[in-house]
């Protein structure tokens, strides 16, 4: 085997129920790819999974408490990718992990940054779909009033990049991104270079196989405050009328 070119890079919090399932089939099907877990401190059981597989080629790091959130995960985990790519997916199998190999093929192609696009979001609520939709059209508002392309699904959570130019993008503009958000992506187009190869990809997206969602309305907010030319007053006043019980 040469050295490895690409590291999935697997974000969980509480996880337990997916990650041990999600790591074997992806050591499966790229066996020479590296898989970093950057997980909050599930203290669920997810570490020691993890551990007893004893493979040399996953990483699980323990995130510093202080630091939760998943876009900051993510961003972490691109940070400590030592691979020429990265590509990051959700653990809970929405992500099909036989769609890496179609991301992959992109960036090895010559796209700087390869979206997975979501083809069926039958997985959605209702509700979920319409806010889904409503937060690209802010998005993409923004991203063209800074003059930077888009994507048919800013939102998505499955992507990937070269990573040197998204290390330097991250280490430039990390005090502008939102750490504690879920759109990590949505910030790499906003804050990347306006000239991108953007290379997309179409994935059926699934249902998640075990666990809970970790999504709830403060992230759904924080996506308004990612938004631009009003997004963060506006993002403000939400907040002010929602009280959001379910997040631990
Ligand atoms: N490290 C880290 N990972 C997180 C955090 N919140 C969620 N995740 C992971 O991010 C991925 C996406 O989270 P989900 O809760 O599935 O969010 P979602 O897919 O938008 O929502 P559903 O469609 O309801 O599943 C999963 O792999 C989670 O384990 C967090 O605070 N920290
Ligand atoms: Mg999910």
């Amino acid at each position: 085997m040469g050295t490895p070119t690409c590291t999935i890079i697997l974000p969980t919090y509480k996880e337990a129920g997916n990650i041990g399932n999600m790591a074997e089939r992806l050591r499966e099907l790229y066996p020479e790819f590296y898989i970093l877990i950057m997980d909050d401190n599930s203290d669920d059981g997810s570490k020691e999974l993890i551990e007893e597989m004893n493979d040399s080629m996953i990483t699980f790091v323990e995130r510093d408490p202080a630091d939760r959130g998943l876009s900051a995960s993510i961003l972490q985990g691109i940070l400590d990718t030592k691979t020429d790519f990265f590509i990051n997916m959700d653990s809970d199998f929405q992500h099909p992990p036989e769609a890496v190999a179609d991301a992959y093929a992109a960036l090895k192609n010559g796209a700087d940054l390869c979206i997975g696009i979501r083809e069926e979001r039958t997985a959605l609520s209702f509700v979920r779909w319409v806010a889904s939709w409503g937060a690209h059209a802010l998005a993409m508002t923004t991203l063209w009033l800074r003059d930077k392309k888009g994507s048919k699904d800013i939102m998505s959570g499955f992507f990937g990049g070269r990573t040197e130019l998204y290390q330097n993008v991250i280490r430039e503009y990390s005090d502008e991104m939102d750490h504690r958000g879920f759109k990590a992506l949505f910030d790499l187009l906003k804050f990347g270079p306006s000239d991108v190869r953007i290379d997309e990809v179409m994935f059926k997206f699934g249902k998640r196989e075990a666990g809970e969602s970790k999504i709830n309305k403060n992230v759904m907010i924080s996506i308004l405050g990612q938004c631009e030319p009003f997004g963060k007053p506006l993002a403000k006043i939400a907040k002010k009328f929602t009280v959001d019980r379910k997040r631990t």
